[in-house]
């Protein structure tokens, strides 16, 4: 089916005829519908990854309620500013959230949210702090809908015992004859893995609360204004139950981090202070009121756990002969692992900092 056929599924108001690729984004495809006709809105027009997102209508379903509940309280609070404060899912002309095409495809369309900024990736410790705020202020609209209320996207996503599950497979498989490579690593697993299952334990004893959360915190999936303030979480995809750890660390991984993700030079990559405050501080300012004295202690951990579950994840995919992440290079992998672990150690070093950080911010 084409594009246009497709978009013409949608219940869009005026005339979007114009199609333009829009770029951001690895795993869906996105188009812009520019509108022809002056005072209507634009679209964004997206094709969702099904070998990534196996249930898409779950998915969709997950969006619709969290889009529903978070523009019910911003229509509370800011009447004006629903459009760009919140996804705006726009439905088939049949009123459903998706479309599957002939092919199996599914597609969705977004209102598109004029003037906005996005930014990659930042050292500035105001965008750090924007960001964040957004992010910990989306928590608190989700505080009162119930985990239970969505559905389990990818199940076991950021369990960490099931990582190391998952670890201990692929070491005694080794189908790509890796594991001499990574002994080493290997090992600081190991050492690690009592301290880094300590939120796992929490939420087994349900010290925290499962929420509905993100789950993919990276500065990138803000929106923000031409004045640089934040506006709207994007990229609803990987949304399920939670902890908040999981959006404030992966925040936190993805934005302090001197170096690359996958940066071959170690002496690069570190944790920055500066940014990991900014970041805190913002995420705090919004969700401080919120978040249980246990969840505000248990930041300081997230701060470390995802790093090194994200390089476990990474080792995992190189043991296993790089199945799940897309490589550049053989050694792809091993290099963002290493990378990962690094960022791990250093953040350990700087254990007494963060815990000031926290404390003083809680
Ligand atoms: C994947 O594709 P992207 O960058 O949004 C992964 C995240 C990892 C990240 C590491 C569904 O996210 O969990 O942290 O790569 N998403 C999924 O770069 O596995
Ligand atoms: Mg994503």
């Amino acid at each position: 089916m084409t594009i246009d056929s497709i978009a013409a599924r949608f219940a869009t108001e005026g005339s979007p005829g114009k199609v333009e690729v829009h770029s951001g984004g690895f795993i869906n495809d996105s188009y812009r519908l520019v509108n022809a006709v002056k005072g209507a809105p634009d679209y964004l027009l997206q094709r969702v990854n099904h070998n990534v997102f196996k249930d898409v209508p779950l998915l969709m379903n997950n969006m619709s309620i969290v889009t529903d509940h978070v523009r019910a309280k911003i229509e509370r609070e800011t009447p004006g500013e629903v459009k760009r404060r919140c996804l705006t899912i726009i439905p088939t002309t049949d009123g459903q959230s998706y479309f599957k095409d002939t092919e199996g495809n599914f597609w969705r369309v977004l209102r598109f949210i004029e003037d906005h900024l996005v930014f990659e990736s930042t050292t500035d410790p105001a965008i750090a702090y924007e960001g964040a705020k957004t992010f910990g202020a989306f928590t608190v609209m989700l505080n009162d809908l119930p985990a239970g209320k969505v559905g389990c996207v990818i199940p076991d996503f950021h369990n960490m015992k099931w990582r190391l599950t998952q670890l201990k497979e692929s070491i005694s498989k080794d189908v790509a004859d890796r594991l001499k490579e990574v002994k080493k690593e290997v090992e600081y697993v190991e050492t690690r893995s009592k301290m880094m299952l300590t939120i796992h334990e929490l939420g087994e004893k349900r010290a925290i609360p499962l929420r509905v959360t993100h789950n993919d915190t990276k500065i990138s999936n803000v929106l923000f204004d031409l004045n640089r303030k934040g506006l709207c979480v994007i990229d609803l995809d990987t949304i399920q139950p939670g902890y908040v750890t999981s959006d404030f660390g992966d925040g936190i991984r993805t934005l302090t981090n001197t170096g690359e993700e996958d940066d071959p030079n170690l002496d690069r990559v570190s944790m920055d202070l500066e940014l990991f405050e900014a970041f805190a501080s913002g995420f705090l300012d919004s969700s401080r009121d919120t978040l249980s004295d246990t969840e505000k202690e248990s930041l300081l951990y997230a701060g470390l756990l995802f790093p090194y579950m994200q390089a476990v994840r990474f080792l995992i995919d190189y043991l296993d002969g790089d199945t799940y992440y897309k490589v550049k290079h053989p050694e792809h992998n091993l290099i963002r692992a290493r990378a990962q672990f690094k960022l791990t150690q250093d953040g350990e070093a700087k254990m007494k900092e963060l815990r000031q950080i926290i404390r003083k911010l809680s």
